[in-house]
Protein backbone atom coordinates (compact mmCIF):
# COMPACT_ATOMS: atom_id res chain seq x y z
CA UNK A 1 0.00 0.00 0.00
CA UNK A 2 0.84 3.16 -0.84
CA UNK A 3 0.58 4.65 2.55
CA UNK A 4 0.23 3.74 6.35
CA UNK A 5 -3.39 5.73 5.99
CA UNK A 6 -4.60 2.99 3.62
CA UNK A 7 -4.35 0.15 6.31
CA UNK A 8 -7.49 0.76 7.92
CA UNK A 9 -8.92 -0.53 4.27
CA UNK A 10 -5.96 -2.88 3.35
CA UNK A 11 -6.04 -4.89 6.39
CA UNK A 12 -9.24 -6.46 4.79
CA UNK A 13 -7.24 -8.09 1.66
CA UNK A 14 -4.67 -9.37 5.20
CA UNK A 15 -7.53 -10.76 7.09
CA UNK A 16 -9.16 -12.14 4.55
CA UNK A 17 -5.44 -14.04 3.13
CA UNK A 18 -5.06 -15.45 7.02
CA UNK A 19 -8.57 -16.31 7.44
CA UNK A 20 -7.90 -18.37 4.57
CA UNK A 21 -4.28 -19.49 5.63
CA UNK A 22 -2.23 -17.83 2.34
CA UNK A 23 1.18 -16.36 3.51
CA UNK A 24 1.39 -12.90 2.41
CA UNK A 25 3.19 -9.24 3.27
CA UNK A 26 1.87 -6.20 4.13
CA UNK A 27 4.44 -3.34 3.54
CA UNK A 28 4.54 0.27 2.16
CA UNK A 29 5.78 1.09 -0.91
CA UNK A 30 4.80 4.65 -1.96
CA UNK A 31 5.26 5.45 -6.05
CA UNK A 32 6.02 9.08 -5.25
CA UNK A 33 7.68 8.94 -1.82
CA UNK A 34 9.97 6.12 -2.15
CA UNK A 35 10.33 5.08 -5.82
CA UNK A 36 13.33 3.48 -5.86
CA UNK A 37 12.18 1.39 -3.06
CA UNK A 38 9.23 0.58 -5.36
CA UNK A 39 11.39 -0.36 -8.08
CA UNK A 40 13.24 -2.50 -5.79
CA UNK A 41 10.17 -4.19 -4.22
CA UNK A 42 8.41 -4.81 -7.76
CA UNK A 43 11.66 -5.83 -9.32
CA UNK A 44 12.58 -8.23 -6.67
CA UNK A 45 9.11 -9.21 -5.89
CA UNK A 46 8.96 -13.22 -8.30
CA UNK A 47 12.42 -13.83 -6.93
CA UNK A 48 11.28 -13.30 -3.45
CA UNK A 49 8.25 -16.49 -3.69
CA UNK A 50 5.42 -13.84 -4.44
CA UNK A 51 3.01 -15.19 -6.67
CA UNK A 52 -0.08 -12.08 -6.87
CA UNK A 53 0.82 -8.20 -6.04
CA UNK A 54 -2.31 -6.63 -4.55
CA UNK A 55 -1.21 -2.67 -4.13
CA UNK A 56 -3.58 -0.24 -2.97
CA UNK A 57 -3.25 3.44 -3.32
CA UNK A 58 -5.37 6.99 -3.32
CA UNK A 59 -5.49 9.87 -5.11
CA UNK A 60 -3.22 10.08 -7.91
CA UNK A 61 -2.93 5.96 -7.10
CA UNK A 62 0.44 5.16 -9.50
CA UNK A 63 1.40 2.27 -7.28
CA UNK A 64 -0.40 -1.16 -9.14
CA UNK A 65 0.30 0.75 -12.62
CA UNK A 66 3.87 1.34 -11.78
CA UNK A 67 4.27 -2.27 -9.89
CA UNK A 68 2.46 -4.05 -13.16
CA UNK A 69 5.32 -2.08 -15.10
CA UNK A 70 7.90 -3.73 -13.71
CA UNK A 71 6.89 -7.14 -12.69
CA UNK A 72 5.77 -10.11 -14.55
CA UNK A 73 3.63 -11.11 -11.68
CA UNK A 74 -0.20 -10.22 -11.74
CA UNK A 75 -1.01 -6.87 -9.71
CA UNK A 76 -4.64 -6.45 -8.60
CA UNK A 77 -5.07 -2.98 -7.82
CA UNK A 78 -7.45 -1.36 -4.85
CA UNK A 79 -8.48 1.97 -5.41
CA UNK A 80 -8.50 3.69 -2.18
CA UNK A 81 -10.95 7.14 -0.95
CA UNK A 82 -7.92 8.19 1.00
CA UNK A 83 -7.71 11.84 2.45
CA UNK A 84 -6.27 13.25 -0.81
CA UNK A 85 -9.04 11.74 -3.01
CA UNK A 86 -11.46 14.31 -4.60
CA UNK A 87 -14.56 11.74 -4.13
CA UNK A 88 -12.63 8.30 -4.94
CA UNK A 89 -12.73 8.33 -8.82
CA UNK A 90 -9.50 9.87 -9.22
CA UNK A 91 -8.01 6.83 -7.37
CA UNK A 92 -9.87 4.28 -9.75
CA UNK A 93 -9.81 5.66 -12.52
CA UNK A 94 -5.67 6.39 -12.16
CA UNK A 95 -6.01 1.83 -11.22
CA UNK A 96 -8.70 0.91 -14.16
CA UNK A 97 -7.27 3.21 -17.52
CA UNK A 98 -3.86 1.56 -17.66
CA UNK A 99 -2.69 1.72 -21.24
CA UNK A 100 -2.37 -1.51 -23.81
CA UNK A 101 0.08 -3.52 -22.65
CA UNK A 102 0.69 -3.56 -18.58
CA UNK A 103 -2.70 -4.79 -17.14
CA UNK A 104 -4.03 -4.01 -13.53
CA UNK A 105 -6.79 -6.12 -12.47
CA UNK A 106 -8.52 -3.36 -10.71
CA UNK A 107 -11.48 -3.81 -7.50
CA UNK A 108 -14.34 -1.78 -6.71
CA UNK A 109 -13.46 1.63 -4.55
CA UNK A 110 -12.13 0.77 -0.95
CA UNK A 111 -12.30 -3.17 -2.28
CA UNK A 112 -9.29 -5.24 -0.42
CA UNK A 113 -11.51 -7.65 0.91
CA UNK A 114 -12.09 -8.54 -2.85
CA UNK A 115 -8.57 -8.08 -3.82
CA UNK A 116 -7.77 -10.76 -1.43
CA UNK A 117 -10.31 -12.98 -2.72
CA UNK A 118 -9.29 -12.59 -5.86
CA UNK A 119 -5.52 -13.24 -4.73
CA UNK A 120 -6.72 -16.22 -3.38
CA UNK A 121 -8.31 -17.34 -6.58
CA UNK A 122 -4.92 -17.02 -8.25
CA UNK A 123 -2.79 -18.92 -6.12
CA UNK A 124 -6.10 -21.46 -6.18
CA UNK A 125 -5.94 -21.79 -10.02
CA UNK A 126 -2.52 -24.07 -9.58
CA UNK A 127 -3.06 -25.11 -5.74
CA UNK A 128 -5.84 -27.64 -5.40
CA UNK A 129 -5.57 -27.21 -1.21
CA UNK A 130 -6.14 -23.05 -1.44
CA UNK A 131 -8.82 -23.65 -4.54
CA UNK A 132 -10.86 -26.04 -2.05
CA UNK A 133 -10.74 -23.59 0.63
CA UNK A 134 -12.11 -21.04 -1.52
CA UNK A 135 -14.87 -23.18 -2.24
CA UNK A 136 -15.03 -23.77 1.40
CA UNK A 137 -15.78 -19.91 1.77
CA UNK A 138 -18.39 -19.40 -1.03
CA UNK A 139 -20.57 -22.43 0.44
CA UNK A 140 -20.60 -20.06 3.78
CA UNK A 141 -21.05 -16.91 1.92
CA UNK A 142 -24.48 -18.56 -0.07
CA UNK A 143 -25.33 -20.39 3.37
CA UNK A 144 -25.54 -16.72 4.85
CA UNK A 145 -28.02 -15.30 1.78
CA UNK A 146 -29.99 -18.80 2.34
CA UNK A 147 -30.24 -17.37 5.75
CA UNK A 148 -30.80 -13.83 4.96
CA UNK A 149 -33.49 -14.98 2.35
CA UNK A 150 -35.20 -17.17 4.72
CA UNK A 151 -35.27 -15.23 7.50
CA UNK A 152 -37.62 -12.75 5.37
CA UNK A 153 -39.96 -15.59 3.65
CA UNK A 154 -41.09 -16.48 7.94
CA UNK A 155 -42.32 -13.50 7.92
CA UNK A 156 -44.63 -13.67 5.35
CA UNK A 157 -42.76 -11.11 2.98
CA UNK A 158 -42.02 -13.05 0.23
CA UNK A 159 -45.13 -12.89 -1.99
CA UNK A 160 -46.05 -9.23 -0.93
CA UNK A 161 -46.53 -7.26 -3.69
C1 LIG B 1 -1.47 7.83 -1.69
O1 LIG B 1 -1.82 9.01 -1.08
C2 LIG B 1 -1.52 6.81 -0.60
O2 LIG B 1 -1.74 5.53 -1.13
C3 LIG B 1 -2.69 7.27 0.23
O3 LIG B 1 -3.90 6.63 -0.17
C4 LIG B 1 -2.79 8.75 -0.11
C5 LIG B 1 -2.63 9.65 1.09
O4 LIG B 1 -1.44 9.35 1.77
P1 LIG B 1 -1.13 10.03 3.16
O5 LIG B 1 -0.96 11.49 2.91
O6 LIG B 1 -2.29 9.73 4.07
O7 LIG B 1 0.15 9.37 3.63
O8 LIG B 1 -0.20 7.89 -2.25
Amino acid sequence: MGSQSDLRIMKEAAEFLEEIGIAFELTIVSAHRTPHRMVEYASSARAKGLKVIIAGAGGAAHLPGMIASLTSLPVIGVPIKSSNSMDGWDSVLSILQMPSGVPVAAVALNGAKNAGILAAQIVGSSDKKVAKKIDAFKVVMQKKVEESYRNIEKKGWKNSL
